[in-house]
């Protein structure tokens, strides 16, 4: 692993001590605080980051606001031109990137290059929405009136990222942006700091070639400290958040107490419907992909199975036969699907919630212990669990980020989306199922209540193009595909009177 990232570093121009602040240029040394990043899968030291201060954050709010003022002014279709060039750049560093996001956060490989790729296809996405930022025209009710609407960038956006899609979702928030015409300073969780270097190191150079300002800034501070000057900050008039829940809820007070707009993308507790009428097989693909691709840490991943009573004990046999036959351990091996959890953190709160599952009186059917791995005893491996549970269990109103899957049984379609919504979070759903009405009904008022929902296919994995956000307690907001951008862009109804009178709306006579 030492010497896997002593090369991905040299080609990337990073060094054993990264700067964690970038305005433009990056930070000089100084006195910052260092964090040390470590490898999850065998406790191996990646390198340093140099911590930002207040002082460089208010050194990055400055740059910003001067890079917006000319950016902004770049026409739409040109600025997705540049995004197109970044996505190029981000294309032939795909593997080396991958790389970085592998080695930080323990995805596997496929999985680490899957996240440069959904960068990729977000910036190709972001070149076609910069010539489509359009606005409606309206009849107008006075005579010679013209009545419209237009897009007018918003200025600095923030953009607080998690560990586990460590820059995909950052690019859906920033490639979006920028074709807007905004500018972005970005937080990313410490624990993928050296991905974020890594990723903002390549788009830079993508800039400075085509003589454009460095419309991508970056702090890297421990904790919540970044997170608290970006959401307290006036300068910064939308505050993009994927994270925890109570994380999200302080930063949706402390922005709205400013009247500041927020994106919130909070936890999941995603669960998919296993009806009798499945093609079976698919059901148990996509089930298996869903609860633990990531090792269990997406914000899609499935947390809970419902299952018809009439295939449950055949249903659960075949799912724990799939369980065993995964190949947990390096990510970077082939054949390996499950690498490790983020940190000792992680495994402890994964272990813990089965103990509370188990006195809560839930059945613990498979796994559910921590392991170790030959070669890789300082890494953070857990053997998937699966529990059978029942919907009063309050455990199961959690959010576990680790491969945790609890089971129910239902009788009726009915009983199964009750249970099925049953949770305050409301990001992604599935029903696996070739019955028309049980589909259609989940598609209906009276189906699902998440913001995503699929139809035998995995609650994870969704694709850039559709808006990627939740319902309840996992926030509000959309991000990436779709009119996802509308919320990057402040919307301004026009009226022009081009008579030569000047009648009123509504009839109203004021004459004098
Ligand atoms: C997340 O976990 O925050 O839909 C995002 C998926 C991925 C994105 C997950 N494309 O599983």
């Amino acid at each position: 692993i030492q010497k896997e990232i002593k090369t991905v570093f040299k080609e990337l121009g990073l060094e054993e001590t990264n700067h964690g602040s970038f305005s433009g240029k990056w930070h000089s040394e100084g006195k910052r605080d260092i964090y040390t990043s470590y490898s999850p899968i065998d406790g191996t030291q990646l390198g340093k980051v140099e911590l930002s201060t207040k002082d460089d954050y208010e050194e990055i709010i400055a740059h910003l606001q001067n890079a917006y003022s000319i950016w902004s002014e770049v026409p739409g279709p040109k600025r997705g031109f540049v995004i197109k060039e970044i996505g190029d750049e981000l294309l032939r560093k795909k593997a080396l990137l991958g790389k970085i996001v592998s080695l930080e956060t323990g995805k596997t490989q496929v999985e680490g290059e899957g996240e440069i790729q959904e960068m990729i296809d977000v910036a190709y996405f972001a070149t076609g929405v910069s010539r489509q930022l359009y606005g409606l025209t309206m009849t107008s009710e006075r005579p010679e009136h013209r009545l419209s609407e237009q897009w007018i960038p918003m200025g600095i956006v923030g953009v607080i990222s998690a560990f586990n899609f460590p820059s995909a979702v950052w690019s859906w928030n920033s490639f979006i942006a920028a074709v807007c015409g905004d500018v972005v300073i970005w937080k990313p969780s410490t624990k993928a700091s050296l991905v974020a270097i890594g990723v903002i190191h390549v788009i830079e150079k993508v800039l400075e070639r085509l003589e454009m300002p460095q419309i991508f800034s970056l702090i890297v501070s421990r904790g919540s400290q970044g997170g608290e000057w970006i959401a307290t900050d006036h300068r910064i008039p939308l505050v993009s958040f994927t994270g925890s829940i109570p994380v999200g809820r302080k930063i949706n007070t402390t922005v709205s107490a400013r009247l500041g707009k927020t994106i919130l993308e909070l936890g999941g507790n995603n669960a998919a419907i296993i009806s009798s009428r499945a093609n079976m097989d698919i059901a148990l693909k996509g089930l298996v992909f869903g609860s633990l691709a990531t090792a269990g840490q997406r914000c899609t991943s499935t947390r809970r199975a419902i299952i018809h009573e009439d295939i449950y004990d055949e249903f659960i046999k075949k799912l724990k036969a799939a369980y065993s036959t995964i190949k947990i351990g390096n990510p970077l091996e082939k054949g390996v699907l499950v690498g490790p959890l983020i940190d000792r953190e992680a495994v402890q709160t994964y272990l813990s919630a089965i103990e509370t599952a188990k006195k809560e009186g839930g059945r613990l059917l498979f796994g559910g212990e921590k392991i170790t791995i030959p070669g890789l005893e300082n890494g953070f491996y857990v053997k998937p669990a699966i529990v059978e549970a029942k919907m009063s269990m309050p455990i199961v109103q959690e959010e576990t980020f680790g491969p945790l899957l609890y089971v129910f049984k239902y009788k009726t379609i009915e009983e199964a989306i009750k249970i099925h919504n049953s949770v305050p979070q409301g990001l992604s759903s599935a029903i696996f199922t070739t019955d028309l009405s049980e589909e259609h009904l989940f598609l209906s008022a009276r189906g699902s209540d998440c913001g995503i929902v699929n139809v035998n296919t995995s609650t994870a994995g969704a694709e850039i193009g559709g808006a990627f956000g939740g319902e309840k307690e996992t926030g509000s907001g959309r991000e990436s595909g779709s009119d996802s951008w509308k919320a990057y862009m402040r919307r301004q109804t026009v009226t022009v009177n081009w008579g030569k009178e000047i009648p009123l709306s509504q009839g109203v006579r004021f004459d004098f």
